[in-house]
């Protein structure tokens, strides 16, 4: 066995590749390259009904697909092709390593295959904020008459968009830590760092080296390497990287912005950055207002893509209009109804702590459910920071312990209720649940501060379960 270089798509004829995970990218991967003329193996440790008739269709490709192993390297294997989930530390890699085989991400590859006329990408990445951002920068491009698509982390697999029959001017790429972390020759147009706290450590093993992986996606960046003026690590990544001769550090903040800044004056939006005379000038892009929902997170957030736009060339009349097109997703702080006085919102996405602050700040009092995955998170800090807050909270999936130690050290007055069941009626028992210790005037606030894989297939699913939940409790209640 050994690693074979490869770099364009002629040399893929007849290479042994295997592909980690049969999941949304791996099933990518593996079409794509099998398409190329590799002989192409994926590997899942799972093996249940769906990833079998999954495999089935890949098989009809001839493609060979082996599940319920995710430890052995399949003899003869020249080059894996990771999904992002995979831990670096997954036994197949040490296989791998000591094969003397190179391990990329699809990301990594997406870019090994573009042609020479391919679209540039303009990259976000952070710890919240970025599937937003990301479609924030798609309509904004959009409305510049570019074409234009979101894909990445945001769920569609970036080797479809590159190999697709679709001709675009530029993508808005939203890429993960664990996707740069498998990237090393991504280099984009401009890129961003929202921002950067504690989330993913059981995968990344400390923070340094998760920060280092979001540093990633400033590398070689050609325009712009845009930072958070509030968030300094972002700033010191910008410092860090190695970018292309005449590429610029753009701040953004909700402040008035500084030279090469972006930010916000009297309710406006302003760039301070790609104007001519910026020490002296400022360019007006949008009012706060076109911003949706005007939460200054949210405000953070349109700075951020204006900013990527903006060094793309885009005009300020767009800014405007594409952030005026802009909905955001379900499931982020959605109100989904209100009963008997107790108004319910659903925020699954906050899957770390970071976000969950961000919505437990905005509401009084709170019954809050939270739980899941932590992935190596603490809660001190957020509970201190809402204990005065939450009239009662209501806990589920399988780290619930560890906000309940938290809960216990900083609010030890407020009711907890722990829920040790992930069937699929766990989520209707937390609601109501929580609808026993809310008071007219609380809101019930799904806001997990964890990942959802131990109990629901994603966040979406989560959030459907909470609305769901809601629905049947309305029903009850003849609402
Ligand atoms: N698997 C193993 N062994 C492992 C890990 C996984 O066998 O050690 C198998 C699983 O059984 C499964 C497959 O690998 O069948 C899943 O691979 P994956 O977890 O990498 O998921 P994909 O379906 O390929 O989706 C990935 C991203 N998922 C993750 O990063 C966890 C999706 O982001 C992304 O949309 C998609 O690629 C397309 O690019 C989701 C996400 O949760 C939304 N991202 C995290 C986040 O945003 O916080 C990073």
């Amino acid at each position: 066995m050994g690693s074979r270089e490869v770099t364009s798509s002629h040399d893929w004829q007849g290479m042994n590749v295997t592909v980690a995970g049969l999941g949304v990218s791996g099933v990518s991967a593996a079409r794509a390259l099998a398409d190329l003329g590799a002989r192409v193996t994926v590997v899942d440790g799972g093996d249940g009904e769906a990833l079998r008739s999954r495999a089935a269709e890949l098989q009809a490709q001839g493609v060979t697909v082996r599940l319920g192993d995710a430890r052995t390297l399949p003899e003869g294997t020249e080059l894996v092709v990771t999904s992002p989930g995979w831990k670096p530390t997954s036994p197949l890699f040490e296989a791998a390593a000591e094969a003397g085989v190179e391990v990329v991400g699809d990301v990594e590859i997406a870019w090994r295959l573009r042609g020479p006329d391919a679209a540039p990408w303009l990259a976000v990445t952070g710890t919240n904020g970025k599937t937003t951002t990301t479609q924030m920068l798609a309509s904004i491009l959009a409305a510049a008459g570019l074409r234009t698509t979101a894909v990445g982390n945001i769920g569609t697999p970036i080797i479809d968009v590159v190999r697709g029959a679709e001709r675009y001017d530029v993508l808005a790429v939203e890429l993960s830590s664990y996707q740069l972390h498998w990237a090393p020759s991504v280099r984009a147009h401009s890129a961003v760092v929202l921002n950067l706290a504690p989330d993913h450590l059981d995968w990344h093993g400390s923070m340094a080296s998760y920060a280092a992986d979001k540093g990633r996606v400033y590398e070689g960046n050609e325009v712009a390497c845009v930072y958070n003026v509030a968030d300094r690590a972002t700033e010191d990544l910008v410092v860090g990287a190695d970018v292309v001769e005449g590429c610029r550090a753009i701040g953004f903040t909700l402040g008035a912005p500084g030279p090469s800044m972006f930010g916000v004056v009297d309710g406006i939006l302003v760039d301070r950055a790609f104007v001519a005379d910026r020490h002296r000038n400022a360019q007006e892009l949008a009012e706060v207002g076109d911003v949706n929902p005007p939460a200054p997170h949210n405000i953070a957030n349109a700075l951020a893509a204006a900013a990527l736009a903006r060094a793309f060339g885009v005009e300020p009349r767009a800014v405007r209009e594409g952030l005026r097109a802009f909905r955001p997703d379900a499931h982020r702080i959605a109100r989904v109804a209100e009963i008997d006085g107790v108004v319910y919102v659903d925020d699954s996405k906050a899957t770390n702590t970071h976000a969950a602050q961000a919505s437990l700040a905005a509401y009084d009092p709170i019954v809050w459910i939270a739980g899941g995955l932590a992935k190596g998170a603490t809660f001190d800090e957020l509970v201190r920071g809402s204990a005065e807050r939450l009239r009662g909270a209501v806990l589920i999936g399988a780290d619930r312990e560890l906000i309940r130690a938290a809960l216990a050290r900083h609010a030890p007055e407020v009711p907890v209720v722990e829920l040790d069941r992930a069937d699929t009626g766990a989520m209707l028992a937390a609601v109501r649940e929580a609808a026993r210790l809310a008071q007219p005037g609380d809101t019930v606030l799904l806001a997990p501060a964890c990942a959802s894989m131990d109990m629901f297939t994603d966040y979406n699913q989560r959030g459907d379960a909470f609305a769901d939940a809601v629905r049947e409790l309305a029903t009850g209640h003849g609402a």
